[in-house]
């Protein structure tokens, strides 16, 4: 199906410096799907180095379309990762309460009226629709979420024609569905109650019965068994309406696939936020034990799955040609996350960083740079990519590319990408980056330079009890010097140039409070 163009995107095609002859023909406005992994790093995907994991439709998107080598998540966790996706503005500018790593009761953090992705591309015209994570709070926080009856707000009043979502991460209750404002398939003599403070219902906690579990866990995971799994928080009831790991895959698949069967009409925006590989991580029996990695690379054979199946779905429709597809994941990898699954055990040569320094919650490379895959047939070159380009960027760049305006003060933070991705320049649209980590961290990357101020990250707070100094997580989470890197020839931020090169580092630290002052 083709849709309308909007004169200010003809003009774009139409326009000098448009040389291609292939994509000379006029553009007809695309359906948009973006793909946004859970803890997914950047040498998890096969085309990126992965070992013993097979990513083949990841790896057939990446030559199909453009692979950004520089793609980056703006945090290294998720709340603060897809706030700034859907605000257009970094995270770390709203206070810290609001926006980081967030319970499953915890209160929206999209403040009501402020223009999202979502709320942009329906004014274009689109169908929006939410499918899978969401992470980023219900309700308005005067009081507390009931999930007995409508949650609200929520994602459809933030932007999103239609919701199928799981509240926060899998591994916080309550581990339910939503669909739009209710919880799907709740028995409303069974009602569900939630708490992060205080025990209820009587059901088994993993502190009292890891003979009951699937997987050993630490202290903050064990709270409320939930088919076998215990998770952070306590929650009882809702116990038709609680989902079971093995089949989430399908469910959150099968769910986006019929939001694209139903919308060809129009222009349409798919958000599907899987939640592998995520802990816990117990994929469906079909792909236990098919990758090499144990549970923590079978997560992402599934994940790879799903992202075949949409791909697939794309096809059969006819819509592949008409549709822009982003494939890109919240934040790095990390292997121990709470559950003892055999990640790190098991993780033999592979490198979930792909080379690079640290993991998810660190502000070091491997923390924030993520696969960013993009592919728009006729549109966006196949290739390789190196320029920066940040999630934080899509509000910006949606609104280029449906012709639209930003209104004063929205996605302050965000830069429009389309000629970057259309192949109109070959400048840079992003020169400087902040990357957000645990705590409030900070680090500036400018051109070739990472900058990370001293003690930018305290040593996990809050990250598990069990923090053993083994654990590469953590032995690289304390920056106890002032650091400047040149990822030119260092990518691995492995030499610290701050005390060779003094003015260089004070120019940064400059630059990066300037940043942070700035609205
Ligand atoms: C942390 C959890 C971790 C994970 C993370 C959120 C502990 C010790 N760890 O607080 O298991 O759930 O939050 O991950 O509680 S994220 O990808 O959604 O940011
Ligand atoms: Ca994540």
């Amino acid at each position: 199906m083709k849709h309308k163009l909007p004169l200010a995107l003809f003009c774009l095609f139409a326009g000098a410096g448009w040389t291609s002859p292939a994509l000379a023909a006029p553009a007809a406005l695309p359906n948009i799907v973006l793909i946004i992994a859970d803890d997914l790093g950047y040498g998890d995907i096969g085309c990126q180095g992965a070992v013993g994991i097979k990513t083949p439709n990841l790896d057939r998107l990446a030559a199909q379309g453009r692979r950004f080598t520089h793609g980056y998540a703006p945090s290294s966790t998720c709340t603060p990762s897809r706030y700034a996706l859907l605000t257009g503005e970094y995270a770390w500018r709203q206070p810290p309460k609001k926006t980081s790593i967030l319970d499953g009761d915890a209160p929206l953090c999209i403040a009501p009226g402020r223009l999202t992705l979502p709320e942009l591309l329906r004014r274009a015209g689109y169908v929006t629709g939410l499918v899978g994570k969401w992470h980023l709070g219900l309700g308005d926080g005067e009081t507390p979420v009931d999930f007995n009856t409508e949650i609200k707000p929520g994602p459809r009043e933030i932007g999103f024609d239609s919701a199928f979502f799981l509240p926060a991460t899998v591994d916080r209750v309550p581990t339910v569905f939503i669909a739009d404002r209710r919880v799907a398939g709740l028995d409303p003599s069974d009602p569900i109650r939630v708490s992060y403070r205080e025990r209820v219902g009587d059901e088994p906690t993993g502190l009292e019965h890891p003979e009951l579990l699937k997987q050993p866990v630490d202290k903050q995971h064990a709270n409320t068994i939930v088919n076998g799994i215990s998770r952070i928080g306590y929650m009882s009831g809702g116990k038709k309406a609680r989902w079971v790991d093995e089949d989430m895959a399908d469910t959150i698949t099968t769910r986006a696939v019929q939001f694209l069967e139903q919308h060809q009409a129009k222009p349409f925006f798919l958000y599907f936020g899987t939640h592998d590989p995520h802990v816990p991580r117990v994929p469906h029996p079909r792909f236990q034990g098919t990758s090499e990695r144990g549970p923590r690379g079978d997560a992402i054979q599934q994940l790879d799955w799903s992202v075949g199946q949409v791909l697939a779905a794309l096809d059969r429709l006819k819509l592949a040609d008409n549709t822009l597809v982003i494939f890109t994941s919240d934040n790095g990898p990390v292997l121990f996350d709470g559950y003892s699954d055999q990640a790190a055990e098991k993780n033999g040569d592979h490198r979930p960083s792909g080379g690079l320094r640290g993991w998810k919650y660190l502000v070091y490379e491997g923390g924030t740079r993520v696969p960013f895959l993009v592919r728009w047939p006729g549109r966006v070159q196949a290739g390789v990519e190196s320029r920066m380009i940040c999630l934080v960027d899509f509000l910006a760049t949606a609104a280029a590319l449906t012709g639209q305006t930003l209104p004063a003060g929205a996605g302050p933070d965000s830069l429009n990408q389309l000629p970057v991705l259309l192949g109109q320049t070959s400048a840079p649209v992003r020169t400087e980056l902040v990357e957000h980590g645990l705590s409030g961290a900070l680090s500036l990357r400018q051109g070739d330079w990472k900058y990370i101020p001293k003690s930018a990250q305290k040593r996990a707070s809050g990250m598990g009890s069990g923090a053993n100094p083994n654990d590469q997580r953590w032995a690289d989470a304390y920056v106890s010097e002032e650091c400047l890197f040149n990822l030119a020839n260092d990518p691995a931020e492995t030499t610290n140039l701050a005390a060779k090169l003094p003015e260089k580092t004070a120019a940064l630290r400059a630059r990066l409070e300037e940043i942070r002052r700035q609205r």
